[in-house]
C-alpha cells in the first residue's frame, strides 16, 4: 500500500495519475496547502521541504518527497511506464526538463500572470515569454511523436505524466493550444485516459479536465 500526501495541483496530480495508471492500491491524505497544512510537523517528517506530493511505501517503509523521484521510484517498483534500454535516459532527460523547467517556470506564470496580474509588468512578460519558449520546445519534441519519450512514435511514460498536468493549466497560462498543434494532440490523447481523469480529481474534484 502506498500512502499519498497530495493536493489538487499539477505536482500532486502527476503522482495520483501515475498511481491510477498503475492500478495499485493507495491511500490519499489530503494536505490542504491553502490552509498551510504542508507546514504541520507530522507532514514535515515525511516531506522536509514542506511541499506536496510525498509518499510512504508501507511495504518498505520508504518515505519520499519530490514528484520526479516519486515517479521514478513507482515506475521502477512496478516496472511500468518507464522506457527501457537506450530509451531510459532520454525519458529521464525529459522528466528532468519538466522538474527543472516546465514546472517551476509555469508555476511562476501562475503566480504572476494568473494570481497577481498588474503587480509586475516585468515578471509577467518574463514568465509569459518563458512559457511560450517551453511550449515551443515541447511542441518540437512531439513532432512526429505520440509521446514524449521512447523509440519511434514514443511510449506513454512518466515523462508524459509529469508534463501533462502542467499543460492542463494552459488557460491559467494564457496559452492558445491551437498555436502548438503537436501539444494539443498529445494533450487530448492523454486527457481521454480513464486513469488520467481519475487521477485529476485526487484528493478531490475541482473541475473537469480542461479541454481546449
Ligand atoms: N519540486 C517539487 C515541487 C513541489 C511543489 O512546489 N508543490 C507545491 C504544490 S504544486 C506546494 O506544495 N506548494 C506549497 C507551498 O507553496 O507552500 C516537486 O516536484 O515535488
Amino acid at each position: 500500500m502506498i500512502d499519498l500526501y497530495t493536493w489538487t495541483t499539477p505536482n500532486g496530480r502527476k503522482v495520483s495519475i501515475l498511481l491510477e495508471e498503475l492500478g495499485v492500491p493507495y491511500k490519499v491524505h489530503a494536505i490542504d496547502i491553502t490552509k498551510d497544512e504542508q507546514f504541520a510537523l507530522d507532514f514535515l517528517k515525511i516531506a522536509p521541504n514542506n511541499r506536496i506530493p510525498a509518499i510512504v511505501d508501507q511495504e518498505t517503509g520508504l518515505q519520499l518527497m519530490e514528484s520526479g523521484a516519486i515517479m521514478m521510484y513507482l515506475a521502477d517498483k512496478y516496472k511500468k511506464f518507464q522506457c527501457e534500454g537506450p530509451e531510459y535516459w532520454p525519458m529521464v532527460e525529459w522528466l528532468m526538463w519538466q522538474m527543472g523547467g516546465l514546472g517551476p517556470m509555469l508555476g511562476q506564470t501562475h503566480h504572476f500572470v494568473k494570481y497577481n496580474k498588474g503587480k509586475s509588468e516585468y515578471a509577467e512578460k518574463r514568465y509569459a515569454a518563458e512559457t511560450q519558449r517551453l511550449y515551443t520546445v515541447l511542441n518540437m519534441r512531439l513532432e512526429g511523436r505520440d509521446f514524449i519519450a521512447g523509440a519511434g512514435r514514443g511510449t506513454y511514460s512518466i515523462a508524459d505524466m509529469a508534463c501533462w498536468p502542467w499543460v492542463s493549466r494552459f488557460e491559467w497560462q494564457e496559452v492558445d493550444l491551437d498555436a502548438f498543434p503537436n501539444i494539443k494532440d498529445w494533450y487530448l490523447r492523454i486527457a481521454e485516459r480513464p486513469a488520467v481523469q481519475a487521477g485529476y480529481s485526487v484528493p478531490k474534484y475541482t473541475t473537469d479536465v480542461p479541454m481546449p
